[in-house]
């Protein structure tokens, strides 16, 4: 046990580290104390007026459900009360930019996953906070590394509040009783020896060979190259999957793929790919595009995509090892397999 030391207090520590402190804790408390809302709206399903109906598309082209529209005010609402130089929002067409004196900028995926909620699965809230640049125009266009905090909320059987302020990862609880989180789970580090691993396989054909080829490794099982077996998960709930990958190990792919759209994976770099690898970092995994370390990237434009492959340190590495492997590198240039090749139209 850690005690039962509440969010508030956890917080209250933190402020009185430097006036910066000061201003992240207050976004991080608007954040949890939305989040408390949202718990509550979320569980109530068909009971309340909104319960994930899908209602039109967002600015970027997604399905939106009345629940991603109800949870984006309230995180709006709530982050409009404390000095923020600019706010991002997957709903948002563009950042907004609101206190140019303010020293902190919030990016903000209200309602990851939304696509579950008319089967009562796991949901999330993610965010990202980052310092504001002396032109808040450039706001979110800063690398990952600059994330002065980040972390997400999930609404599941538990509502859980995973942080982190650069020192390590955190886990809060909601007390729905006493209103508030509390602390659950103090330093949480990744596992190293676990043996599950996440992909949609539905896209199978459409994967580089490196990715076709960990998967296959992973698939053959102690008759192949890995020789262990693995065992599959996919939730398709990014907050979800990162919170087990935390509780137990194992990798998470969302690559790159051959589908149109899809030439970045389909997860969003500002406020999807930078604050889960930034968590993932701090609990001692890894994150990378299959290529690069996800925190070296900068966003060109808000709703940027960027490939995520995060987890488990080897794990990652083996799959960066194999996007360098020169037979199959190779095997993407040939004309045939190519991007934009005979059958990648
Ligand atoms: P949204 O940002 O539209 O919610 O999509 C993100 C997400 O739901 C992730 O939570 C999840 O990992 C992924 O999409 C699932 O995608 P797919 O349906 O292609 O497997």
């Amino acid at each position: 046990m850690t005690g039962q030391l509440t969010l508030e207090a956890y917080l209250q520590r933190y402020s009185e580290t430097g006036p910066l402190a000061l201003m992240v804790s207050a976004a991080i408390d608007a954040v949890a104390t939305a989040a408390v809302e949202i718990a509550d709206l979320t569980s109530r399903g068909h009971l309340s007026e909104v319960s994930g109906v899908a209602t039109g598309h967002n600015s970027d082209g997604d399905l939106q459900h009345d629940l991603d529209v109800r949870t984006d005010e309230i995180l709006r609402r709530y982050l409009s009360r404390i000095p923020i130089a600019a706010v991002a929002s997957e709903e948002m067409r563009e950042a907004e930019i609101r206190d140019p004196s303010a020293k902190i900028c919030v990016a903000i995926d209200p309602l990851d996953g939304s696509s579950n909620i008319d089967i009562n699965m796991t949901v999330g809230t993610i965010f990202s906070i980052l310092p504001a640049p002396d032109d808040p125009t450039l706001a979110f266009h800063q690398r990952g590394t600059a994330q002065l905090a980040a972390g997400f909320v999930t609404y599941g059987p538990q509502t859980s509040l995973v942080l982190t302020v650069g020192e390590g990862v955190d886990i809060f609880t909601l007390d729905r009783a006493a209103g508030c989180f509390k602390l659950v789970r103090r330093g949480v580090r990744i596992a190293e020896g676990a043996d599950e691993f996440a992909i949609n396989a539905s896209n199978r054909r459409h994967w580089d060979p490196a990715v076709r080829a960990f998967i296959d490794e992973c698939v053959a099982g102690v008759d192949g190259p890995a020789n262990r077996d693995f065992n599959m998960r996919w939730i398709g709930s990014l907050v979800a999957e990162t919170l087990r990958i935390l509780t137990r190990g194992g990798v998470f792919l969302y690559p790159s793929d051959a589908r149109p759209g899809y030439g970045d994976g389909r997860l969003r770099l500002v406020y999807e790919a930078h604050p889960i690898a930034f968590i993932v970092e701090q609990a001692g995994g890894s994150a990378s595009t299959g290529r690069e370390r996800v925190l070296e990237l900068a966003a060109q434009n808000l709703h940027q995509r960027a490939p995520l492959i995060m987890g488990t340190r080897h794990q990652v590495q083996r799959i960066e090892e194999l996007h360098c492997d020169p037979l199959l590198v190779a095997s993407v240039s040939a004309p045939l397999f190519a991007r934009r090749g005979f059958f990648r139209l």
